[in-house]
């Protein structure tokens, strides 16, 4: 540890010697796997960025140079750098800091992260921002090769290519998104890759010639224009160049030595530029090297093991599909999270990972169905985000059946603010067509997956990651009609959405307890049913806006002699820990019991 004391800021670092920046990087190393195997995080991406990150704060200036993160999840080491180090400990916790990017947290990060493939956006929007305001910095996208499958990273290439901005975009490929990456641009950097020994051939000639007196410029000038001959041979697609980005590489990413050289050469271009870093996920600790996609993102050593929902959704997937041949599954790069593993190996000719693509992924879902297969696209809460208007247009204008099997929703935990899954039942909700389940415990979300078979419209389930206990099965009535769990001589009931808010409910005495398992349409039979003088208290691991207790306050707008409490999320819910959300929010048996008086 002889560095990790004395850098205690970034001209520290700065007055390293070469030999002493590579202590300094295992240093950071040892502290990131420390904390991460006790803290939880993503382990691998970061150790396969300590270098590239050390050589960029060696040369840039942050926070007058601007560096973007894409997804944010390797910038630890940034943190670190970035006056973060004492605080690094607690990192992922509540009241510590963030596993992402957060410019709310610490002036050097420039751009909130958490959510893939915004850097090359964001990045040219600040360099725009820069030359219209007529201020003089750099801009610099890290972006992974799995974050460059996303088509926003598209979007941005296209206009950064003609707009001809300065601004520096790092590639660092380690061939993996979280699982290997998967697609045709994958395959492409692939074969740029196999271009390696020329790449350093080049930069080793270019630095030699370089040097020479009174003719070294001219040699250079001769050297680039032979280079681009070379490579155009070398390479049969220069497509980062065809749209007018400056491509060098690949080089080795964990050499930092020459990173900083090739930073220093392009600093002062005045154009796009793209390096190209070839990075080992999970370098320099074996077994992360081994099992990059295993040591992608660890728990929290702390974490309690409950049921999982995505296993439920594994198993049953593969039995549907057993026995109709219409079934498929569809990711967006997140195949072990949501349980499609199992199916994967099954049906490999019925899988299809789309990469980080989840607004390509809902189409070309809706694209199957309209074609007479049954999809399944499986996918975390807030990712789905991403696909809001393809679930208009393209799933429910046309009522596709198309079937959402939506995970981590509600809060996430310590992956904080940009993950949490809080907003589904209300953008969902308010689409025509959309049907909306959220099953109170595996046997029923076995119950809602079979349903979902013979059910030819779209349809969402939505479940956190894990349930903690199995409930009696008390109604055989089909999965969108309510349940009622427990029933009580009162005029006071609870509407509760899913697994977490039924557990809490059952710790409240003396009320009526409904299952409120479909979210949309309400159940209009229960509701038509209430007699005045009640309280309904709705609760639902969502935004407050839009969400399934605005609908029943609606419902029951006209009458007077009937309270409605909605419980739920006022806006953002920036925690590290489900159970601070929940109890900042108001879900705990003290509030609840105040709220039915
Ligand atoms: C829109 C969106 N979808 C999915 C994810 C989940 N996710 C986090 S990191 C990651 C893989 C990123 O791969 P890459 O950019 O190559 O970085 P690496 O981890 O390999 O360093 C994925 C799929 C996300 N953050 N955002």
């Amino acid at each position: 540890m002889a560095y990790w004391e004395k850098v205690n800021s970034i001209s520290d670092l700065k007055a390293l010697s070469m030999k002493e920046l590579e202590v300094y990087a295992e240093d950071v190393r040892e502290h990131i796997i420390d904390v991460v195997q006790k803290n939880g995080g993503h382990l691998a991406s970061n150790l396969g960025s300590v270098e590239l990150t050390l050589a960029l704060h060696y040369v840039f200036d942050v926070p007058h140079d601007k560096i973007v993160w894409d997804v944010g999840h390797q910038s630890y080491t940034h943190k670190i750098v970035t006056g973060r180090r004492d605080k690094f400990s607690d990192l992922r916790k509540n009241g510590g800091i963030s596993g992402f990017p957060k410019p709310s947290e610490n002036e050097c990060d420039s751009f909130i992260g958490g959510h893939s493939s915004t850097s090359l956006s964001a990045a040219l929007g600040l360099a725009r921002a820069r030359d219209l305001r007529g201020e003089n910095f750099n801009v610099v996208s890290v972006i992974g090769d799995g974050a460059m499958t996303g088509g926003m990273a598209y979007e941005a290439i296209n206009d950064i290519g003609e707009s001809q901005e300065k601004m520096i975009i790092v590639l660092n490929d380690n061939k993996m998104s979280i699982s290997p990456n998967v697609g045709a641009f994958s395959n492409y950097l692939a074969r740029l890759r196999l271009s390696k020994p020329y790449a350093k051939f080049k930069h080793n000639l270019k630095r030699g010639v370089s040097a020479l007196p009174f003719f070294g410029d001219k040699l250079v000038g001769m050297f680039e224009r032979t280079r681009d001959n070379l490579k155009s041979i070398i390479l049969s697609n220069k497509l980062f160049e065809n749209f007018g980005i400056k491509y060098y590489g690949p080089f080795d990413g964990h050499n930092v030595k020459n990173i900083i050289d090739i930073f220093n050469q392009v600093k002062d271009e005045n154009r796009p530029v793209l390096i190209h870093l070839v990075t080992n996920k999970g370098n320099g600790y074996d077994v992360a090297e081994t099992d990059a996609e295993r040591f992608h993102g660890l728990s929290p050593k702390s974490e309690n093991k409950s049921f999982c929902f995505a296993e439920v959704v594994g198993d049953k997937l593969c039995e549907l599909a057993q026995k109709d041949s219409r079934v498929v599954a569809v990711t967006a790069a997140m195949k072990s999270g949501t349980g499609l593993e199992k199916f994967f190996e099954q049906f490999p000719e019925r899988s299809f990972d789309v990469a980080i693509a989840e607004q390509h992924a809902v189409t070309m879902a809706a694209g199957m169905a309209k074609g007479g297969l049954k999809p399944y696209f499986a996918v975390y809460s807030s990712f789905l985000q991403r696909g809001f208007d393809q679930i208009i247009h393209d799933v429910c204008l046309d009522n596709l059946p198309v079937t959402f099997l939506i995970d981590r929703a509600g809060v996430v935990g310590a992956d904080g603010i940009t993950h949490q899954g809080i907003m589904d039942l209300s953008y969902l909700g308010m689409i025509p067509n959309m049907t909306v389940l959220t099953p109170k415990d595996g046997d029923e979300l076995n119950e809602m997956l079979e349903f979902s078979l013979t059910f030819n419209a779209p349809l969402a389930i939505r479940y956190p990651k894990s349930f903690t206990m199995q409930y009696d099965k008390v109604s055989v009535a089909p999965v969108t009609d309510w349940e009622t769990v427990r029933k009580c001589d009162s005029k006071k009931y609870i509407l509760a959405v899913g697994n977490r808010m039924l557990d809490i409910a059952s710790r409240i005495d003396n009320v009526n307890i409904v299952n409120a398992r479909c979210v949309k349409p309400l159940d209009l039979k229960w509701l038509s049913k209430v007699e005045g003088g009640s309280t309904i208290l709705t609760m639902e691991d969502n935004v407050l806006a839009g969400g399934f207790g605005a609908c029943v306050a609606k419902y029951f707008s006209e009458k007077k002699d009937i309270k409605v409490v909605t419980l739920g999320y006022d806006g953002f819910v920036d925690n590290m820990d489900i159970q601070s959300s929940l109890n900042e929010a108001g879900f705990c048996e003290s509030n609840i019991k105040k709220l039915l008086k």
